[in-house]
């Protein structure tokens, strides 16, 4: 039976315990989300990032915003917290003597820029300046161990959430590990990104958050007795972290090719 994807239960079964919501550059209390479709607002251009360039919310979920940049194609739209510093009001840009710019890629003639600028402020619904939350301070040193739940953006689909481990930690700089997902997700970043969050984020904030992925990196010489998929019941519940470390590889003259890959279970 498909369950939904309990925090609760999954903590009893890994044995793990959530990073503590001090640790994230995230407010105690999520900012309400005040944005609506269509508005309008300025953004640094995540491509060029010295360039403000005028974006239009496509969609809102929790307290991440959809933007897509105007004038640029519906292949690059990126997602900002409300109280991101990566954006804000119309008219900030001016009121501190910069000129917009154009979105890296912009899909017309630079010659049109400044007519395409005036004919897309034109009747536009602005975001209010009371939508922009301030960004929370960084917390004062990176609290995260190793073995740490939390909620993390999976970078290769920006859109999505979903529950991870910290591998490791290094200085300012956290292993983010995406619970089933055999590695191919995970990621390096500063302890205070914006990118990861306490457990429970997405409930209280009404995000989506995906369930784990079901696969797990099995050591690669385990016996074929021990990674046959007949015998594990709850590998998908198992912290990636607490798996044993590899044996050694067994060397076995003239049985060769017989080494299990990784496997998916
Ligand atoms: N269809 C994509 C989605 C992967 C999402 C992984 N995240 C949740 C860590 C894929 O299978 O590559």
């Amino acid at each position: 039976s498909k369950e939904i994807f309990s925090w609760d239960e999954y903590l009893k079964e890994t044995g793990a315990v959530p990073a503590p919501p001090s640790c994230f550059r995230q407010s105690r209390i999520p900012p309400s989300n005040d944005f609506k479709m269509g508005m309008k607002l300025e953004a640094h251009d995540p491509r060029n990032f010295t360039s403000v360039c005028i974006a239009t919310v496509m969609g809102i979920t929790g307290t991440r915003l959809r933007l897509r940049l105007d004038g640029s194609d519906n292949t690059n739209d990126f997602w900002r917290l409300v109280d991101s510093s990566d954006i804000q009001p119309i008219g900030t840009c001016e009121k501190n003597g910069d000129m917009l710019q154009p979105p890296l890629g912009f899909r017309m003639n630079a010659s049109s820029w400044p007519m395409f600028l005036l004919r897309t402020l034109s009747g536009a619904e602005m975001a209010p300046a009371t939508a922009f939350k301030k960004e929370p301070l960084k917390p004062p040193q990176n609290g995260f161990k190793p073995g740490m739940k939390l909620e993390a953006v999976d970078r290769k689909n920006p859109y999505l959430i979903c529950p991870a481990t910290i591998g490791e930690v290094k200085g300012d700089e956290i292993f983010v590990m995406f619970d089933g997902w055999r590695g191919a997700f995970d990621y390096w970043c500063k302890y205070d990104s914006r990118d990861i969050f306490p457990v429970g984020w997405c409930s209280s904030t009404k995000h989506s958050l995906q369930p784990p992925g079901n696969s797990v990196t099995l050591p690669k010489s385990l016996p074929a007795s021990v990674s046959s998929p007949t015998k594990p019941t709850r590998r998908s519940m198992q912290s990636p972290h607490k798996l044993p470390p590899l044996p050694p590889l067994p060397v076995r003259k003239g049985v060769r090719g017989r080494r299990p890959k990784s496997e998916t279970l």
